[in-house]
């Protein structure tokens, strides 16, 4: 059987996936060097095992991998970059998994600087992180994407090579325009109920039943019911983030997409009025008055 890895794994950004990956990677004994912004989330890593390092350098020193788990592109930039950035001390020369979603062209960018990266987009929650359940798709070169398929098989129970670096951030985005443009259709249905003077919970759960639902909108069926959208599986500013790309990626090829563009902005409203940390349900909340 071929090793996941020769030796440590670090991992950037410590948020609801990052963490979720470290501690998959540590169940399954692997050495995990963690950094994150916000040292504090580190420490339940370091109780199951894993190594704090002051920064990013400092973390991804003499590994193998390092996988980047950070929210956005600024926040990739920083991590690469920024102070104590990982590519301050020199080339990096394992192989940088970026899993952070971002613009596709920004993973592309990286590879100047890293010789050896993959995009992967992820598909699942930090449940699925942490259980090794993900769906991962990940794009780069053949050979980088065959020399890190053991370690992303430990991560996932789908692991696919789309193609060329930027194919897994492109997965990703139109996934995630499904998934939002699903939610606020969910969303849009049920505030329509309530305004109408339908029972909210009925209605849920009728459509929940209905053949109109898919697996996601059941799913966030129970949050709209709930009226619960804290500890979230998905921030909402993380969906703007990701339909604002999916738009920009539409309006670069030409293409015109009225749902995806209509769905963001609705969710950069709702980030602005405060919503950006509850789980992408939350939405709901931006559609009444
Ligand atoms: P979370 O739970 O919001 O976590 C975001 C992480 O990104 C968290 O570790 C943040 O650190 C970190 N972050 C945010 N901005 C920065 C900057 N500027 N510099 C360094 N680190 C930063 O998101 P998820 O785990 O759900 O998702 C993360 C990505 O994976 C996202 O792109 C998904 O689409 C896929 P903090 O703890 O706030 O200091």
């Amino acid at each position: 059987m071929t090793r996941a890895t020769n030796g440590p794994v670090a991992v950037l950004g410590l948020g609801l996936m990052g963490s979720g990956l470290a501690t998959r990677l540590l169940d399954q004994g692997i050495p995990v060097r963690v950094w994150n912004r916000t040292p504090e989330r580190a420490e339940p890593l370091v109780r199951s095992g894993a190594f704090a390092a002051a920064g990013p350098a400092h973390a991804v020193e003499g590994t193998t991998h390092t996988i980047c788990t950070v929210s956005d592109g600024e926040a990739l930039s920083e991590v690469l970059r920024g102070t104590d950035g990982m590519l301050t001390k020199g080339p990096y020369p394992g192989t940088l998994i970026c899993a952070s979603t971002v613009a596709p062209e920004e993973v592309v960018q990286i590879a100047g600087d890293v010789p050896s990266v993959l995009d992967v987009g992820m598909l699942g929650n930090r449940d699925h992180a942490r259980e090794g359940e993900l769906r991962l798709f990940a794009g780069g070169e053949e050979r980088v994407f065959n020399a890190c398929r053991p370690l992303l098989e430990m991560l996932g129970k789908e692991v696919v090579h789309l193609g060329a670096l930027g194919s897994g951030m492109r997965m990703k985005l139109l996934l995630n325009l499904l998934m939002g443009v699903e939610v606020q259709a969910l969303a849009e249905a049920t505030e329509l109920a309530s305004a109408t003077g339908l029972n909210r919970q009925q209605v849920l759960k009728t459509i929940a039943g209905s053949g109109f639902a898919s697996p996601v909108m059941a799913f966030k069926s129970k949050r709209l019911a709930s009226g619960n959208f804290g500890k979230p599986d998905f921030r909402l500013r993380l969906m703007a983030k990701d339909l604002m790309l999916a738009s920009k990626q539409a309006a670069a090829v030409g293409l015109s997409l009225p749902l995806a563009t209509a769905a963001a902005e609705t969710h950069v409203r709702a980030t602005e009025q405060g919503l950006g940390d509850e789980d992408c349900a939350a939405v709901t909340r931006a559609l009444t008055p």
